[in-house]
């Protein structure tokens, strides 16, 4: 296999209602999707998940975009491989810069796939012919607003509800949804927004049966975290501090996580995520796979990662109609029940649809 052309296409699209975590709130997606050609002309599709701003993490779309052009691409261009683990190989000599990596990793994965004629979950090793999936729901305005979004997403059979807290919206608004929906499998999800100081509010969430509680601490902390763990019953899950296989070797060694939330594009791309996941699996580390409000892209290659047998808690790749009024892949993501079938056809399994794309793309380049 070898690359011989590259197009990154920017996107917009908008969200069908603003999503608000403890960093800031998002109207619209703006991100990028690479599309990659080998030698015998079979196109693989990436999505890069760094946001506009940086507030997640510190990649943007435009050090994306830098990193691609002018490292990443070149690195891999012509080069003959024979796996996409290859991939994370060429890009040792450039620190960081993950989820820019992985955009283009994901792509070759695709691209494998194909080949190899294998739909990407088996590609990847995944088995699961169907994944189980929950939401993350965003800060809202009042507690009976989030009360009725809650009742209408258990309706729709997600199999586990996210919450994101931030400090003025957590312990009341858990106890309300607890009493409201006893038997409901409830997490929280704080994006960094508390402090070692905060372990007193922290420790009353412990009152109310979540399965976990994502990323309290500080977004590069493994050792406050595991200070807290000793703290507080609930178990912690990391999402923002865990870049690596390393990072997850550490984190577990610490104690400062008992579950952890793989992101493909936060950990570099798929090889690493399933390093990741085959570590956790071998350590009793339950996994379950994030979200980025991804495009269908994005979506897809989080679903075929979640074939694999670790990912044994839900992820949050919702329905792409939960987003967007219309995605750019055929079929689109549809969740029945709570669960997600698996495609079987070749690659990501869905259907590049390039005239949806066009007309949200405002920007492409091309590289040979
Ligand atoms: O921390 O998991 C997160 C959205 C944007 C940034 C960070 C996160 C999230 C989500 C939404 O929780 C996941 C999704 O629905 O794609
Ligand atoms: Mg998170």
């Amino acid at each position: 296999m070898k690359i011989t052309e590259v197009t990154i296409h920017q996107l917009k699209m908008k969200l069908k209602d603003p999503f608000t975590t403890s960093f800031g709130t998002f109207e619209h997606r703006d991100f990028l999707l690479l599309e990659a050609k080998d030698e015998s002309g079979v196109t693989g599709w990436g999505e890069s998940v760094a946001f506009h701003s940086p507030w997640y993490n510190e990649e943007t779309l435009q050090t994306n975009w830098h990193m691609l052009e002018d490292f990443l691409i070149p690195l891999l261009l012509n080069k003959a491989i024979q796996h996409p683990d290859e991939v994370s190989t060429l890009f040792e000599p450039i620190r960081k810069n993950n989820m820019a990596k992985s955009t283009l990793e994901g792509a070759v994965w695709d691209i494998y796939a194909q080949l190899t004629n294998q739909s990407l979950a088996q590609a990847l090793g995944g088995t699961k012919e169907r994944i189980e999936v929950g939401i993350s729901i965003g800060i809202q305005n009042d507690i009976a607003t989030l009360v009725s979004l809650v009742d209408g997403y258990v309706k729709e059979g997600y199999k586990r509800i996210k919450v994101k807290i931030k400090p003025g919206w957590d312990v009341e608004v858990i106890r309300t949804l607890r009493e409201t929906f006893p038997t409901v499998a409830f997490m929280a999800d704080a994006n960094s927004a508390y402090r070692l100081e905060d372990v007193a509010l922290l420790k009353q969430l412990d009152a109310f049966d979540l399965t976990m509680i994502e990323q309290p601490l500080a977004s590069d902390d493994i050792i406050d975290h595991a200070t807290l763990q000793k703290e507080v019953a609930t178990p912690i899950c990391l999402d923002e501090s865990i870049h690596s296989l390393e990072d997850a070797r550490k984190a577990v060694a610490l104690g400062s996580t008992k579950i952890i939330n793989i992101k493909i594009g936060r950990v570099g791309g798929l090889t690493e995520a399933k390093k990741i996941h085959d570590y956790c699996l071998a350590h009793n580390i339950p996994v379950w796979c994030g979200g980025m409000l991804e495009s269908g892209i994005g979506r897809a290659h989080n679903v075929a990662l979640t074939t694999l047998p670790n990912f044994i808690m839900p992820g949050d790749t919702a329905s792409s109609s939960r987003y967007w009024e219309k995605d750019i892949i055929d079929p689109e993501v549809v969740v029945v029940d709570g669960y997600i079938d698996v495609p079987k056809t070749t690659g990501i399994g869905y259907t590049v649809n390039k005239a949806t794309i066009a007309a949200y793309t405002e920007k492409k380049k091309t590289y040979r």
